[in-house]
Parts: C-alpha cells; structure tokens; sequence
C-alpha cells in the first residue's frame, strides 16, 4: 500500500477521498475496483469451499470460485482529486467490517444485480442507516433482465435524486462514469 501513497501522480494538490464500492455477493465489486484503479488491485479473494455453500448464495452467480474476504484496495486519480476506493466484501458475514469500512468515506457506489435485485436491500440499509451519500450502478450480465431504470429505481425506493446507472464493471470507462455520477452528487450535495 506504500506504493498507492507515493507516487508521482498524486501531489499536495490532489484532494485524497474515500469511497467505498459495496454491493451483495457476487456482484461485481472486485471486478469494478480492478477495472477502475490505476495501481495493481490489492485483494483478499480467497477460494470458495465446499462447507460454505451452506451459507453462499450462488444463485447466479454459479460461475463464481472466489470470494472477497476483508476487503478490494484501489486507487484513482482525477484532477485535483485522488480517490482511494474500497471494496467491500459481500457476505453478510463478513459486515462487521462495514463501520470501520466506511469511517471517512465520502459516499458509497452501491452495485446491484438485476437478477437478484432483493439482494441489494441488505446493503442499501446498511448504507441508509450509515447516513452516507450514495449512487447506484446495476452491474449488466449477459442474462440479466432488462427492466428500465425507473423500474429499477422504483423496486429499490431511491430517491429521485440518487444517481442509477447501468454499467458494465468491467469496462474501465463505464466503471469510471459511474463513480464520477457518485463523485458529481456527494458535490452538489455538499455545495447547497
Ligand atoms: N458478464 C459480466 N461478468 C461480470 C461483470 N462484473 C463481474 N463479472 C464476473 O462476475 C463474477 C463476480 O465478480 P466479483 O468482482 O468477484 O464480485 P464481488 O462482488 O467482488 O464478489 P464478492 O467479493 O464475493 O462479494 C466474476 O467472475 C466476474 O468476472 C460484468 O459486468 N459482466
Ligand atoms: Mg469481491
């Protein structure tokens, strides 16, 4: 990490912020915070095992071989500005880790799955209850429902304000977008 802090690209200038990209398992989280840092991802993926698919959700997701166990580490710089992102694990076992997560954070990229739209609500608590400024992204997969976004925003009660996108994680300028609409809404909520 000593590494992501000392570097040419970042000086006195850029204004360092914290977000946090969370979301349920599976959703993309890793693979956004990968596509979206300019330094190489720290990880904490550790393989799936058979004794927790009592407790791992993998519908949907069945591909899936690896978890997220503490938490993704990244890194991006904009003008004036570098973000340090932080992702989130997705197990609902691992959210006593969410308090300490979002200490300092400017807001969250909350990730939903049209295909487990439910799933997010888990996260949007955690986030709503945290009192933290958020967007949503619904990460697209190849068999994912196509509702409109309204539909999207209206099964998940957002705020008509609160930035819904569609993005494709793994695509950097696509992840990077939707943290810019989260970048652009904790601003204009801070200067009115
Ligand atoms: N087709 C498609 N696959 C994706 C996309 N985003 C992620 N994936 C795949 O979905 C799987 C899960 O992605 P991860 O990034 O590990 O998800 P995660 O939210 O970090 O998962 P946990 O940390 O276990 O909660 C991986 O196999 C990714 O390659 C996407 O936008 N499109
Ligand atoms: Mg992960």
């Amino acid at each position: 990490m000593a590494s992501a802090l000392s570097d040419s690209r970042v000086s006195a200038e850029h204004i360092p912020v914290k977000l946090v990209i969370a979301g349920p398992f599976g959703v993309g989280k890793t693979t956004i915070v990968s596509a979206l840092s300019e330094i190489k991802p720290l990880n904490t993926e550790e393989v799936l095992t058979q004794a927790g698919t009592l407790v791992d959700d993998l519908t949907g997701v069945s591909d899936k071989t690896t978890t997220t166990t503490a938490i993704d580490f990244g890194r991006l710089t904009l003008p004036g500005a570098v973000l340090y992102l932080f992702g989130a694990p997705g197990q609902t076992r691992f959210q006593v880790l969410w308090d300490e997560l979002v200490r300092g954070a400017l807001g969250v990229l909350v990730l939903a799955d049209t295909r487990r739209i439910d799933e997010s609500f888990a996260v949007l608590d955690l986030v709503e209850n945290a009192g933290i400024r958020y967007a949503v992204a619904v990460n697209h997969f190849p068999d994912s429902p196509d509702y409109p976004l309204e539909s999207v925003r209206k099964a998940l009660d957002l705020d008509p304000r609160t930035p819904l996108m569609v993005c494709d994680a793994r695509d950097p300028a696509s992840a990077r977008a939707s943290l810019i609409a989260l970048v652009e809404h904790v601003r204009e909520l801070v200067l009115s």
